[in-house]
């Protein structure tokens, strides 16, 4: 697993190390049992040993484990799952990120800039570090997935309605992101790199942006008000504007 880049993210790396740990001790009391079984209660001669029916407590015992087992995952996923996708109510930074045959646009509500990349030009985010980011994630086409495996975090991008989600980066770096909802021809180029930066370098790269002409936002792709004509919310490969 990939070192928790994120605020939120050393919970999901919880999850999954704790999720393991029960998975590995119920493995170990079913083997044990297997071998148990296999050792103490193998074949001794050629006649059928005694058949067993209707044990109740053996019949309650495979109804009510399993029946623990799930309702202590689901309990832990859900509440940690719950604190995952909470939403802020006011954060630092809003960016729409839109997912599309086959690559990504950034919008950069704030900064009102906007970056778009190509399959073969894979566009860079920028991100401040320490600051909470807000993820409004709309797609024109298909179904995408968001996902920066630094983050430990994914979510779907799903054309006609906006999913979002809050995480604040806590580690200066590069994390590499890619699609992860497989999409159509180019999918697997569909990638991106996430630059987690000082509060200052990414104003700077905002400013670097906003010189460079990549002023307002791009379609981006089905939001409330916004117009739905497919060639109003779609991209061309190479075109930026
Ligand atoms: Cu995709």
């Amino acid at each position: 697993m990939p070192e928790p880049a994120t605020e939120e993210s050393a919970r999901i790396a919880h999850l999954w190390s704790g999720g393991w740990i029960a998975a590995w001790i119920v493995g170990a009391v079913v083997w044990g049992l297997i071998i148990w079984v296999i050792i103490f209660h193998r074949r001794r001669s050629t006649a059928l040993p005694t058949q067993t029916r209707y044990n109740l407590p053996i019949e309650v015992l495979y109804i009510i484990a399993p029946f623990i087992i799930v309702v202590v995952f689901f309990y832990f996923t859900a509440r940690d799952e719950s604190k995952i996708v909470e939403l802020p109510d006011n954060p630092d930074q809003t960016i729409n990120v839109v997912g599309r045959q086959w690559s990504w646009s950034f919008n950069y509500v704030d900064g009102d800039v906007y970056e778009a990349g190509t399959p073969g030009q894979p566009p860079t985010l920028y991100l401040p570090v320490g600051q909470t980011v807000l993820f409004e994630l709309t797609s024109p086409d298909t179904i995408h997935s968001f996902w920066v495996p630094g983050f430990l975090f994914k979510m779907d991008v799903i054309p006609g309605r906006v999913n979002k989600f809050a995480i604040t980066p806590n580690k200066e770096g590069t994390f590499a992101g890619k699609c992860a909802e497989l999409c159509g021809f180019d999918h697997s180029r569909m990638l991106f790199n996430v630059a987690v930066v000082s509060p200052q370098a990414y104003e700077a790269h905002l400013a670097e942006l906003r010189a460079k002409g990549q002023t307002g936002q791009l379609p981006r792709g089905i939001l409330p008000g916004d117009p739905l004509e497919p060639a109003e919310a779609s991209i061309t490969e190479g075109s930026t504007s």
